[in-house]
């Protein structure tokens, strides 16, 4: 057999086991994995290392523009680079509809912002913040048509939240397409109380930020959106769960059967409310929604990513600059929900997990493989995507398992002018990450050229087993002669 490219000398890294092999690489997919292979026109030497699937980061946030209008930093050339340095091979960014807004138009807009210039495999998750009779029936039907099978929505902030029968109409849009509903789950009217008292106390200070968004808003508006889905019986992937009672609702639901999902990310793994008290304004830097918590929380959601309990631990990389041009759009002293919301972290996030997970002993490979890869292609869809198998696109990143490296700004290459992670001590590095067989960082060096990632038509996401559930009220309406849901 011919192949394009072998990777030899390596550990392979699969869902199910770990050994030692060669993986051949022919058209862009996986072609042979076997003890030994011979030839290749290009043969690159693993030395031992890892061979793994190629992350998947199924939450980012690239070349968007946020609801009061801040662009966020990275657009799909610098976001996608930067998360090839960190061990990706493809990412699932956000396409946001702001209000008035068709979708088609708002595809429009992003094809435009990644396809020149994305270096990885890409896809959207669409954002809906409008959703109108049109919107529902007839242009989130064409973006599935097209392979964007996954609908993010909110049930926080104003300019967004689609309120509680929205997310009913669009979870049973999605049921019926086959497309995922993913949710931002925080009580909004809580929120907006807190934020009332708080600012009639004066207290604006970075910190307040996490006082201002509880843990029980989030509990509270997970539980909603877990009965709301439950109603209809949808399927629903709750993002960026930052809470002990957030996550034990999911853990709950999942052995009910409930057709749900969930992630958490690396800053709530790693960083706590503290880190928004840090002196002047530096707090900033750590403003991001859901908000940081305490370390018993963050032992919490640790438990639960090694109980499987979540599916993805993703980034939720959200990039606003230390500047006027990102989160002090609205000066230097302003009050904290005038402060852009968001953190980078697109580069950092494999590594933060690889090294406090895998090296610390927290979670096996096969945890770390599925995390980062395995679990994001198969619920949303990527399915040629997330695994070693022959067949599967040549998506690969090999590790160094034992490398330690200090996190610095630098090494992220991204657009942003600060890394929270800065300074941690992390083992475990990726040196090479192939897209479709092609290297786009190989020993650490880019090789890639704009614009090569290509964008991926996902199939029906969410589609766990279905239980074909019926709440009873649609039951007795139906035997009184009356169809209200599916
Ligand atoms: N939600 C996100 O998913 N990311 C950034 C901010 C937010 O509210
Ligand atoms: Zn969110
Ligand atoms: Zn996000
Ligand atoms: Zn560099």
């Amino acid at each position: 057999a011919r192949f394009d490219t072998v990777i030899h000398g390596g550990t392979l890294v699969t869902a199910a086991e770990t050994f030692k092999g060669d993986l051949g690489i022919r058209d862009g997919r996986i072609a042979a994995i076997a003890e030994r292979i011979e030839g290749g026109e290009r043969r690159i030497d693993a030395g031992g290392r890892l061979v793994m699937p190629g992350g998947i980061e199924a939450h980012c946030h690239i070349a968007q523009e946020s609801s009061s209008g801040v662009m966020s930093a990275d657009d799909y050339y610098t976001g996608s680079v930067s998360a090839a340095f960190g061990g990706n091979s493809c990412f699932v960014p956000f396409a946001a509809q702001h209000r008035g807004q068709s979708i088609d138009a708002v595809l429009a807009t992003y094809d435009g912002r990644a396809a020149p210039h994305s270096v990885l495999d890409y896809s959207y998750h669409l954002i809906v913040s409008d959703p109108t009779q049109t919107v529902l029936h007839e242009e989130l039907p064409r973006a599935f048509a097209r392979g964007i099978t996954s609908f993010k929505v909110f049930m926080t902030y104003d300019l967004m939240n689609v309120g509680d029968a929205g997310l009913l109409d669009i979870l049973t849009v999605a049921k019926a397409h086959g497309a995922l509903t993913m949710v931002h789950a925080e009580n909004n009217d809580m929120v907006k109380w807190m934020n009332a008292r708080l600012s009639g106390a004066g207290a604006t200070e970075p910190k307040y930020h996490a006082v201002s968004r509880p843990e029980l808003a989030e509990e509270e508006a997970i539980h909603r959106a877990v009965c709301l889905a439950r109603l209809v019986d949808a399927p629903l992937f709750v993002v960026h769960v930052s809470t002990r009672g957030g996550a034990e609702i999911v853990s709950r639901e999942k052995a009910r059967g409930t057709r749900l999902f969930a992630e958490t990310c690396p800053q709530y793994l790693a960083f706590t409310r503290a880190d928004l008290d840090r002196p002047g304004m530096e707090g900033a830097k750590y403003i991001c929604s859901p908000p940081l918590r305490d370390e018993a929380t963050q032992e919490a959601l640790w438990a639960h990513v090694a109980g499987n309990v979540f599916d993805s631990v993703s980034s939720d990389h959200a990039p606003y600059r230390f500047d006027a041009g990102g989160k002090f759009l609205n000066g230097a002293d302003a009050p904290y929900p005038k402060i852009a919301n968001g953190m980078p972290g697109i580069a950092a996030r494999l590594p933060y997990l690889f090294s406090e997970g895998v090296a610390a002993g927290r979670i096996t490979l096969q945890q770390f493989a599925a995390l980062s890869s395995g679990n994001a292609a198969r619920i949303f869809g990527l399915t040629s995507k997330g695994s070693l198998m022959p067949g599967f696109d040549a998506d690969i990143a090999i590790w160094d398992p034992e490398a330690r490296r200090t996190v610095r700004l630098e090494d992220q290459h991204d657009a942003m002018d600060y890394t929270p992670f800065e300074g941690m001590e992390l083992t475990g590095v990726p040196v090479t990450v192939l897209n479709r067989g092609a290297s786009v960082v190989h020993e650490g060096r880019l090789e890639a050229v704009r614009g090569q990632g290509r964008f991926v038509a996902r199939a029906p996401s969410g589609q766990g087993p279905a239980r074909g559930y019926r709440a009873p009220e649609f039951e007795a309406a139906a035997r009184y002669g009356v169809e209200i849901a599916p």
